[in-house]
């Protein structure tokens, strides 16, 4: 994993679809694009999987469904991502098969040791600061946890939480192989000039 992943939010999406977010942010460059939805019927969620996969084939971006092992199985989803709540990580792989993408969130030092005998694909290291989207945390990270887990752990990291164009640089410098964002593109008054403008962050970050 690598580059800008972004995390859809339907509620910070304002006047333009989740669609047409995911759209942009496709045409900007995003390496990964993972469909996060907390409140809608399943049947929702299915339809605007296959919607968003729709749109994303043609850019060969991976679509990963966030937490739903049964809705990236049932629309050929690229992968999932679980959370230490979820699925647990052993089950979701054996599910989703070796060749899909099964991305796992740490959240405590405990996580990070544990997911070094797993083949997760990257960890999501949640997350870097506080950050209204998402509440139930277990603190945050901040750059110099993320700098201690790149020293120790074999797995791509994927950094996320509260990250935008200002600390974009340093969440790469820090260790991030990738930069997840969602108020940050979704939000945007303009969501493909704050994709084009991350991608290139991250893109001179890394060198
Ligand atoms: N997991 C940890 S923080 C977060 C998730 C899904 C939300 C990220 O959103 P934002 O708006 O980029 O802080
Ligand atoms: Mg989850």
């Amino acid at each position: 994993m690598h580059g800008l992943y972004l995390v859809t939010d339907r509620d910070l999406c304002g006047r333009l679809s989740l669609e047409e977010v995911v759209l942009q942010a496709a045409k900007a460059g995003a390496a990964c694009v993972q469909l996060r939805e907390k409140n809608i019927a399943t049947r929702d969620f299915i339809e605007e999987a296959r919607r968003i996969k729709e749109i994303l084939t043609p850019y060969k971006i991976p679509l990963i469904i966030n937490d739903r092992i049964d809705v990236a199985l049932a629309v050929e989803a690229d992968g999932v991502h679980v959370g230490q709540s979820d699925m647990p990580y052993s089950m979701a792989r054996k599910l989703m098969g070796p060749r899909s993408i099964v991305g796992l969130s740490v959240e405590t030092w405990e996580d990070v040791e544990a997911a070094e005998k797993l083949d997760a694909d990257y960890l999501g290291v949640s997350p870097i600061f506080e950050t209204p989207t998402k509440t139930d945390t277990k603190g945050s990270w901040g750059l110099e946890g993320l700098s201690k887990i790149r020293a120790y752990s074999r797995h791509p990291l994927v950094a996320i939480g509260g990250l935008n164009a200002s600390n974009a640089k340093d969440a790469v410098m820090a260790g991030a192989d990738s930069i997840a964002v969602g108020s940050a593109i979704c939000s945007a008054p303009d969501p493909f000039i704050a994709s084009v403008e991350l991608v290139d962050i991250i893109r001179s970050a890394k060198g």
